[in-house]
């Protein structure tokens, strides 16, 4: 089964997807884990597509040390949900565009789980996908000084960009 999936030696944070089709977006996740370099892995897992092999990945990933899962899916969306019924880590969905209703339907199914699992829900698109990440990150810096650093540095940066207006044309 592991074989069905890659897994990474240090990863913290695992990314799941319901479809290649869902990585175009994700890629926003994955890059701001890499640019604040925190080792991550990512896999397409269909929740109903390969319902064994989430049940597989889920079960071992908070002994690999993954400390929380990144879950995109588009249309009914079970995905997070899924994983999160499957291990105690913490799950933060990321509401995907499919074919119809302009990911409405992915952002409905996400937050609307019923009580006793919990899944943190975030912005429809590569808005949420880049938050997640960032809130996953915001996570692990409770525990990992250096982490803490870099997420701080981030924060810091972006605060003191700015934002000058180009001259009125004309
Ligand atoms: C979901 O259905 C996937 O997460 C994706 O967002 C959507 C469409 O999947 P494909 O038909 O493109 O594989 O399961």
């Amino acid at each position: 089964m592991p074989d069905q999936y890659e897994t990474v030696a240090n990863a913290k944070i695992g990314i799941l997807m319901g479809s290649s089709s869902d990585w175009p977006t994700m890629q926003a996740a994955a890059k701001t884990l890499r640019d604040l370099d925190v080792p991550y892995e990512a896999n397409v897992i269909s929740a109903h597509r390969a319902p064994r092999r989430l049940e597989h990945y889920c079960g071992s990933a908070e002994e690999r040390g993954i400390r929380a899962l990144i879950c995109a899916a588009g249309g009914a969306a079970h995905l997070a949900g899924v994983a999160a019924a499957l291990t105690p880590i913490p799950v933060l969905a990321c509401p995907m565009k499919a074919w119809s209703l302009e990911g409405l339907d992915s952002l409905l199914s996400m937050a609307q789980m019923p009580k006793g699992i919990p899944v943190a829900t975030f912005a429809i698109g590569s808005a949420g996908a880049t938050n997640a990440a960032l809130f996953s990150v915001a996570m692990l810096a409770g525990t990992d000084e250096a982490i803490d650093a870099r997420y701080r540095a981030f924060r810091k940066a972006q605060s003191d960009k700015t934002f000058p207006l180009p001259p009125i044309e004309g």
